[in-house]
């Protein structure tokens, strides 16, 4: 007798669940069926695995889905996501507001499954975070997720150790992340996989479906390592579950890894993709194509559901899941909110923080002590600007932490202050983290981390946000407000020559939606900008730092850097303010700018210098604003920047003049480079002249 056809009444417990499984598996093929595109194969293989996660395991409480205590699950293998779009539904998840309300209803109904990939669903091609309540971080781009579940981990551990007082355990989740065999080929996972074995993440499970299909067939193809032994040489500890039908064999496993201390846990899952499928079980067809009509019967039937049932949610299906997790969801946030309830009555200082933190905003005296730079010709590099403003925020903003792949003597965002730590497997409270060699995994780990509220940053030099750079996309894709600090800007390095020295970098990050890059020219602004940064929420930033110094401009004579939260201002003007050319800089380029700018001036030449640290900032300003700073019957421009001349028409103009490069680097001294690139006073006055003697 069918499962799906029977009075639920009579069904044993182990039917029941079969019928919530089988629910999930048809719904998938439905989706995809309909949908014409989708991949239903491992979604049939893994619905047993998260019915077990989420019905038995997972302490998730459909009705609020952002208590900050809540385990979190992180579908990795982003393709399956018809799995998360029928948890998110069957366990009644409720939708969320960006202001951190639930708002009474779902977040999945079943009519955005029958629309799964149409346009506005909320059941979209792969798991977005945002888009959809409940879904913990975006992904598709294989390794992402596990990656960004390193940084989840991180972040429980760090925040258990700040907040935790006896009796009061006020953070204590889990993180479990599903993966695949593409996941796992992934670099980013391996650098993940490293790290969170050397921290002694025992908040984390990876759970890898070990299909052995990816795409163009079976993985002896292509990927035949040993990767238990791997996952056993991070330091991690191996589980292996024989049957992925086996949901108790499954739930034992998971409560292992509950038991496990001091190392994370990884269950390999041996399964089968298109499980129940009479034809396309075990085979690459399953995994990125509809099974087709007949298919789709025959698969049916094998389940014992009924053929011609779409959509099917048979009866006691949604009442199974609220007497699951929707009963054991429930009690524990209500638990932990009575806990919190106690908890603020005695430790109200740290109860606001956590209060805070989860609204992404700041703590009174944030901004207290932020320095100030006197002019000084000499100056001072961005990097140690920077390092000095990083110290006094991580002071002033309990949860604001990060670290460098390695970098960080160089990129100076090492914390500095007494007691800032470093965080290790016995130390949870540091707050100088040490990512090791592995900037992709650092950004996706600071994604994490930020999804988690804390405020993290990562840091590299600049040339290497090419490594980081999946995960950048991500953050702004996620619009969180991930930092990512990058120093060594530009040929300032000098000597380590072009592998060194970024060209294409910053107009490729400024292609990011979302994403705000910001080049500051000077100490201060170097502070002004941090001072925006911290104040957003929805954000990710990329900021660029030099590793020289740069002269500190006096502010009594320019413009205040307070101009950076416009994007750019008028730095310095013709007397009279109508100027006749204007220089636009950004960066190290801004104290050049200014040189030629003096002499122009001193020739009696109308000159307007313009600081331009950041395009997206500027964006954002008013029409009129923007028009004071380059007004457009001013058409005699100049842009420098140590970067590819690439997209700076759009401030130039079609006629304007760019310094800047379109050739790679080289080796040698800053100065020589300067010289041989063009980036001197000479050159700028040159084509500023020849700029104002073309526009008239
Ligand atoms: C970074 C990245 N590269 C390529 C893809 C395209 N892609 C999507 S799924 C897939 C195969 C994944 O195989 P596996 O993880 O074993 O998933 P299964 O087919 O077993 O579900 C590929 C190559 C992707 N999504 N992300
Ligand atoms: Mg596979």
């Amino acid at each position: 007798m069918s499962t799906a056809a029977a009075d639920v009444q009579t069904l044993t417990a182990a039917q029941l669940d079969e019928l919530c499984i089988n629910t999930i598996r048809t719904l998938s093929i439905d989706a995809v069926q309909q949908a014409k595109s989708g991949h239903p194969g491992t979604p049939m293989a893994l619905a047993p695995l998260v019915y077990t996660i989420w019905n038995r395991v997972l302490r998730f409480d459909p009705q609020n889905p952002i208590w900050p205590n809540r385990d979190r699950f992180v579908l990795s293998n982003g393709h399956a996501s018809m799995l998360l779009w029928s948890a998110l539904h069957l366990t009644g998840v409720q939708a969320v507001n960006a202001s951190y309300e639930t708002v009474g209803k779902p977040s999945v109904t079943l009519d955005d499954i029958r629309r799964f990939r149409q346009l506005n669903s909320k059941a979209p091609g792969h798991p977005e975070y945002h888009w959809v309540s409940g879904v913990e971080t975006t992904t598709g781009p294989l390794g992402q997720g596990v990656a960004t579940s390193v940084g989840m981990a991180i972040a429980e551990k760090w925040l258990a150790h700040r907040y935790n007082r006896p009796n009061f355990e006020v953070f204590d989740y889990n993180i479990y992340a599903v993966c695949g065999d593409g996941c796992l080929m992934e670099g980013v996972a391996s650098e993940a996989a490293s790290l969170a074995g050397h921290l002694g993440l025992d908040n984390l499970c990876w759970i890898y479906d070990n299909n052995h299909i990816t795409i163009e067939g079976n993985t002896r193809l292509a990927f035949t390592e040993d990767v238990e032994t791997r996952f056993l040489a991070y330091g991690w500890n191996v589980l292996r579950v024989g049957d992925a039908n086996n949901i108790d064999r499954i739930e034992h496993a998971l409560a292992t890894f509950k038991q496990t201390k001091g190392r994370p846990t990884f269950i390999v899952l041996d399964s089968h993709i298109g499980y129940g499928s009479p034809n396309k079980q075990d085979t690459s067809a399953a995994h990125g194509e509809p099974l087709g009509e007949e298919e789709v019967r025959l698969t049916k039937r094998s389940y014992g559901w009924p053929e011609d049932a779409k959509f099917l949610v048979p009866e006691g299906v949604y009442e199974h899941f609220t007497a699951g997790i929707g009963a054991r969801g429930a009690e524990a946030r209500h638990k932990w909110a009575k806990l919190s309830e106690s908890y603020r009555a005695q430790y109200p200082d740290l109860a606001l923080e956590i209060e805070l933190m989860q609204k992404r905003e700041l703590p009174a005296g944030w901004d207290r002590n932020l320095p100030v730079f006197p002019a000084d010709p000499k100056g001072i590099a961005g990097r140690d600007a920077s390092g000095k403003t990083l110290n006094v925020l991580a002071q002033n903003i309990p949860w604001f932490l990060g670290g460098s792949a390695d970098l960080g003597p160089s990129n100076k965002t090492t914390l500095t202050y007494s007691g800032a730590g470093n965080f290790q497997a016995e130390e949870r409270g540091g707050k100088n983290l040490h990512f090791g060699i592995r900037e992709h995994a650092m950004a996706a780990t600071v994604n994490g981390m930020s999804l988690s509220k804390l405020r993290p940053f990562g840091a590299s030099f600049f040339i290497f946000s090419d490594y980081a750079r999946p995960a950048i996309r991500l953050a702004a894709l996620m619009e969180l407000p991930s930092l990512f600090v990058f120093t060594h800007d530009a040929m300032g390095d000098g000597e380590d020559g072009p592998t060194h020295q970024p060209v294409e970098h910053l107009i490729s990050l400024r292609a990011i939606p979302g994403l705000i890059t910001l080049r500051p020219g000077d100490a201060n602004e170097v502070v002004e900008a941090y001072r925006y940064i911290v104040q957003l929420r929805n954000q990710p930033v990329v900021l660029a730092l030099s590793r020289q110094p740069l002269p500190t401009l006096d502010r009594s004579k320019y413009a205040a850097a307070s101009g950076v939260s416009r994007g750019a201002y008028v730095l310095g003007d013709s007397p009279g303010g109508s100027p006749e050319v204007i220089i636009i800089a950004s960066g190290s380029e801004v104290s050049l700018a200014v040189q030629a700018h003096e002499s122009l001036l001193a020739e009696g030449i109308r000159s307007r210098v313009v600081s331009m640290p950041s395009w997206e900032i500027f964006e954002r300003q008013p029409r009129a604003y923007r028009e004071s700073v380059l007004p457009p019957n001013v058409t005699a421009r100049v842009a420098v920047e140590q970067a590819s001349t690439f997209g700076w028409e759009r401030y130039v103009g079609a006629s304007g003049h760019v310094v800047g490069m379109n050739t790679f680097g080289a080796s040698a001294p800053l100065k020589e480079l300067q010289q041989k690139f063009g980036f001197e006073p000479n050159h700028v006055i040159t084509a500023a002249k020849k700029q104002l003697a073309n526009s008239k």
